[in-house]
């Protein structure tokens, strides 16, 4: 009587039950197998600098250290920093340890905005790159000022272009 009835309708909505559950099964599938992507292409990660990104420091250290989230290589590894006047003070090849990379900088650092440009070789081999700034508030290394840093501060590269001593006064 109305048994088999109900049977017969429960028969088509378990069917029709059937394709919603495969449609997720495929929908699991493929987001595993995106998720399985990305996580194998990823690439070395740059967990944090010294100077920070967007610090001020007294002085610009003689060296920058970036440390990323695993060891990098050293073929095409490159840390160029730029110094406030727009020159090159980084110095030498990069300086691998462990998941740290380092590069000198020249002994004359004058105070201003330093530019980090870097390209990582990652532990895939994979390159990555990036960049960050950070400021010195005053000068290191060899004073060029004779020593008298102070009315310096306010140094602009059109007032300073040539010998610091004879253009301030
Ligand atoms: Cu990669």
């Amino acid at each position: 009587m109305p048994r088999p009835a109900s049977a017969a309708s429960h028969a088509p909505s378990r069917r029709s039950l059937a394709p919603g559950r495969f449609l997720a099964v495929v929908a699991v599938v493929v987001l595993g197998l995106v998720t399985g992507a990305t996580t194998a292409s990823a690439h070395d990660t740059l967990a944090s600098t010294d100077p920070a990104d967007g610090s001020t420091v007294a002085v610009a250290p003689a060296a920058v250290t970036l440390v990323f989230n695993e060891p990098a290589q050293a073929l095409g590894s490159q840390i160029r920093v730029i110094g406030p006047d727009g020159s090159v003070v980084s110095t030498g090849d990069v300086v691998l340890n462990g998941a740290s990379v380092s590069e000198h900088l020249v002994d004359s650092r004058p105070a201003g905005t330093y530019t980090v440009a870097w390209r990582i070789t990652s532990t895939d081999g994979h390159p990555i790159s990036g960049s960050f700034t950070f400021t010195a508030t005053g000068a290191a290394g060899p004073a060029p000022h004779g020593g008298d840093p102070g009315p310096h501060g306010d140094c602009r590269r059109e007032r300073c272009g040539g010998p610091h001593h004879v253009v301030h006064r």
